[in-house]
């Protein structure tokens, strides 16, 4: 499937949905640096790009860098959803672009009893994280607001189509009207739940029970 459909359909904020819970320990948070500009700070269903390196508080042992492991690429997620472990979706909100964190995070809001590849179980992990870019995530009150082009609070087919162009565009996919309008014709029959033509800004943004 591609990016825009993906875009799309990604998301669901059972997260947002926090019941009533047993404390757990926290992340601990340092800002190692705060850019004298802020634009904007981070917030749950925000798209961050970050680089990172992470560390076994145990002995220090570097476990991961994404800026010199890998493709050495900064890496895309999505705050809030339970992407990434639950240590960063706290430890990463209020965040500026450009700010640096130091985030030591318990075993509870990591990788837990199991441990994972480098990791052992119950491991304390320290990462060191820089925010490189925010982008409105699939499902925000921004990315809405940016596809309701005539601003009546309901996106018509033509609205979701024109973002499907502009999306495949972005991601250097050939516009396809036909393609599209297959698309628009798909998401329809999930996302206008009372049928009536249109996605409400309701609609779009409470995600029913599937995913
Ligand atoms: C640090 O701890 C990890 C996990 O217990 C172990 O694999 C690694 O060899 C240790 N590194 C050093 C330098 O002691
Ligand atoms: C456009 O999309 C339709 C439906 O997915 C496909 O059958 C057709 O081959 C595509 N046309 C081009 C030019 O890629
Ligand atoms: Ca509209
Ligand atoms: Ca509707």
């Amino acid at each position: 499937m591609l990016l825009a459909c993906l875009t799309w359909f990604a998301t669901s904020f059972s997260a947002y949905a926090s019941g009533a819970k047993l404390p757990e320990p926290e992340v601990k948070i340092d800002v190692l640096y705060r850019p004298f500009l802020c634009h904007r700070k981070t917030k749950l269903g925000d798209m961050l790009l970050v680089h990172y390196e992470g560390f076994l508080e145990s002995n220090g042992t570097m476990f991961h860098s994404s800026r010199i492991l890998g493709d050495k690429h900064p890496v895309w997620f999505t705050l809030g959803i339970r992407e990434v472990i639950k240590g960063w979706d706290r430890g990463l909100q209020n965040m500026c672009v450009g700010e640096k964190r130091k985030l030591t995070i318990p075993p509870t809001l990591g990788y837990g009893k199991e441990g994972k590849g480098k990791i052992p179980p119950e491991s304390t992990l320290i990462f060191d994280i820089e925010l490189m870019e925010i982008r409105n995530g699939p499902r925000s009150h921004e990315s809405f607001q940016e596809m309701d082009l005539n601003d009546d609070w309901k996106l018509s087919k033509e609205e979701v189509k024109e973002y499907l162009r502009k999306e495949f565009e972005r991601h250097g996919y050939p516009a396809n009207s036909t393609h599209h309008e297959v698309m628009v014709e798909d998401i329809f029959k999930k996302e206008d739940e009372d049928n009536d033509g249109f996605i409400s800004a309701r609609e779009f943004t409470y995600k029913h029970d599937e995913l």
